[in-house]
Parts: structure tokens; sequence; C-alpha cells
């Protein structure tokens, strides 16, 4: 075991654990938070996580919104697995905040749950689709000013371009050669950035509750049938673009490579996994979403994987302060593969929007 892992043993302690705990481990592949499996003598298990405060520096609000979050969701859910549980702390507290100011949460491990980091076929992906339209629908009554923003303008585009220029301007690791035809092709796509926050700002698209980190990953299946089972990493549910939900899942889900492969040649768009991906949401959301909302689907698409190459190119140039990396130049080879998926969608413009008005044509 080592130090981190005795740490993070010695803090499930400090929740209301059924059992002894007898084992801590590492768990998973987010970005974000360090998360850990559980396992107790009475055959517990429970996912504990330590909230990343850098990220999260509002972790008052942020955990205010999943408590909030769940129990209007656990309302509605026709089982237990369907929904998070926030398990308290000895002293009977949501979370926990150590000495040292850090801030660990435990929720109840779904049992007989897998987690994709990719999908193996397009009705598991389809099946993920399902999971996000149907958390949408859920959510829709959820009092949106209820809500704290956990990252302000998280996905305001044009604001990513903006720290992506003060990252540029301050190169403080010297990295800015090796990055120029990324930075050239950041650029020459820039006026695109604004077409979401325009039509938002004109009154032409709303703004409702959203996941806003819709990558395969952050939902759980059922291990027999591949159901979607339950929509996790609730730390970004904020008001936002239903199009960035959708669009997240195809920027990670409809290309069939890591988001860290180094081989260009394998990422493009899957047709057959967006198609799935694109029927499913239409057909799961139909009745809420408007017809422009609807229209806009493709934008989306391209818009999330557009920002999310920005923000790996600009924590690349920083110095990868913000995303977890495992090796040197992770998050450059994480910029490379969104910007040659950008470039591949445009490829596949037309095909991306047929499959729209054909799944909108159904109902
Ligand atoms: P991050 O914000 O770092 O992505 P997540 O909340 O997504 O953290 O958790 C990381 C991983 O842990 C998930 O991708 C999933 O594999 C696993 N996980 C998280 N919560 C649960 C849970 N309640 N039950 C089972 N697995 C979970
Ligand atoms: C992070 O937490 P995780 O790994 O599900 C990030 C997302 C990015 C994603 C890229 C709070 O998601 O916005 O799109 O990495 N989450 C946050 O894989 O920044
Ligand atoms: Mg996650």
């Amino acid at each position: 075991m080592g130090i981190k892992e005795m740490d993070a043993f010695e803090v499930s302690r400090r929740f209301k654990v059924d059992g002894k705990v007898l084992a801590c481990e590492r768990y998973g592949t987010g970005h974000i938070n360090h998360t850990y499996k559980v396992v107790t003598s009475t055959d517990a298990w429970y996912i504990l996580q330590k909230v990343n405060t850098f990220v999260f520096r509002d972790y008052k609000n942020l955990m205010r919104n999943i408590v909030n979050v769940t129990k209007h969701l656990a309302k509605k859910a026709k089982n237990q697995r369907e929904v998070l549980t926030l398990i308290d702390t000895v002293d009977g507290q949501d979370y926990l905040i150590t000495e040292d100011q850090e801030v660990w949460r435990l929720y109840d491990f779904v049992k007989d749950s897998v987690c994709y980091d990719q999908a193996t076929t397009p009705e598991i992906f389809a099946a993920s689709a399902t999971a996000f339209g149907q958390f949408q629908n859920l959510l829709a009554d959820f009092p949106a000013e209820d809500l704290a923003e956990t990252i302000p303008n998280f996905h305001h585009t044009v604001r990513r371009y903006e720290a992506l220029d003060r990252a540029i301007e301050y190169n403080y690791q010297n990295r800015i050669e090796t990055v120029r035809p990324e930075i050239e092709f950041a650029l020459s796509i820039r006026p695109f950035a604004s077409t979401l926050i325009d039509l938002l700002e004109a009154g032409k698209l709303p703004l409702r509750v959203t996941h806003n980190d819709t990558k395969l990953n952050n939902v759980l299946f059922d291990k027999v049938t591949n159901a979607g089972v339950c929509v996790i990493d609730l730390d970004t549910v904020m008001p936002g673009l239903v199009v960035n939900d959708f669009g997240d899942s195809i920027r990670f889900g409809a290309v069939r490579a890591s988001e860290n492969e180094k081989d260009l040649s394998k990422i493009f768009l899957d047709r057959t996994y967006y198609e799935a991906y694109t029927n499913t949401f239409i057909d799961t959301t139909r009745s809420k979403l408007t017809d422009l909302e609807i229209r806009m689907l493709p934008v989306g698409a391209k818009m999330m994987t557009l920002e999310s190459g920005i923000r790996f190119l600009t924590d690349y140039l920083n110095g990868d302060t913000y995303f977890q990396t495992h090796y040197p130049d992770q998050n450059l080879d994480r910029c490379r593969t969104q910007f040659k998926y950008v470039r591949d969608m445009d490829a596949n413009w037309d095909f991306m929007n047929e499959v729209v008005e054909k799944a909108k044509g159904k109902s």
C-alpha cells in the first residue's frame, strides 16, 4: 500500500461504513478527482473520492448541489441503483473536511455494474444515450436557481480561447515551439467558438439543468444486460446547454480510440456509433427539446471536441496543472486527437446533420 492509499484507508474509516474496512485501492480513470474502491469485512463496497479542490474551489456549494440533485433523482428512481448515494461521516456530515483541508466523500458502490472507457458495441453507446437523455428529463423540473455554478463559464468556449491566449503569452514551460501547428489550427477555427453562446445570448437556445461531463465513463452499466444503470460524476451538474451534453458524449464515444491515442489515423467519427447515439438521444429527449436544440446537436459535438482540444492545449502550455496526466506529453496527445476529430467531423458534416434530420422526423 502506498502512502496515498494509506491516507485513503484511514479516511475511509471516518465514514459510516458497514463492517470494518479491509481494502482501499485506486480506482477508475477519471481525470479530476482521486477515486478509490473500498471493501469491508461484510463485503460492502464503496467509492471514496478526494475532491479536487484546485478544480472545484467552491467545494461546499458543489457538495450541496450533489446532495440536492441526488435527493431529487432518488425521489423519482424505481431502483436505488439508479442514483448515487452519499454515505455520511461518523459525525453525521455529508462529506469530510480533514485537518489538512482535504475534502473527501463516500458513495455506495453501484454493484453489478461496469464502466467503459470505450464502448465495444453501438448498442452499449446507445444505452448511454438513454441514460443521459433520461437524466436530462428527470432534472427538467429541478430548480436551476438552486444550483451553484461549480466552475463558472465551464463550457464558454470563447473564454476557453481566452485562457489559451494567456497560456500562449506566458509560455511558462517553454513548450510553445512544439505546438505551433496546433495553435495555428485553433486560431483558424476561432470564429466558430461563439456559435452556441451567441444563440444562448439571443434567447434562441434555453439554459437547462445539464450534466456537462457526459463521457461514456460517467455512466455505469448493468454488468449482465448492459443497460445504463446510473449517471455518475455529478460535480458539474449546472445550468447549461443540452447540445453540449449530447456533444461531449459524441466527442468521447463516437470515436473508437482513446483520448490520448498517438496514431491519429485511428481518430475519426464512427458513423454507426454516431447514428446509434443520436437516434436514441433524440428519441429519449424529443418531447423536451426545441427544434433548434435538435438541429444544433452536431454543432454541440464539434464545439465540445474543439473546446476539449483547446483545454488540453492550454493545460499542456501551463505545465499540466489541471488534468491528471500519466506521462509527460499526454495533454498534447489529447489535444491532437481532439483537433483531428474536429477535422473529421467537418468532413462528415452533411452526414451528421442528415442523421439528426432523419431522427427528428421520426416520432
Ligand atoms: P472523475 O471526476 O475523476 O472522473 P468519477 O466520479 O467519474 O471521477 O469517478 C471515477 C470512476 O470511478 C468512474 O469512471 C467509475 O469507474 C468509478 N465510479 C464512480 N462512482 C462510482 C459508483 N458509485 N459505483 C461504482 N463505480 C463508480
Ligand atoms: C474531465 O472528471 P472527468 O475525467 O470525467 C473534465 C471534463 C473533460 C474531461 C476530458 C471537471 O472529466 O470537463 O471533458 O476530463 N472535468 C472537469 O476527458 O474539468
Ligand atoms: Mg468521471
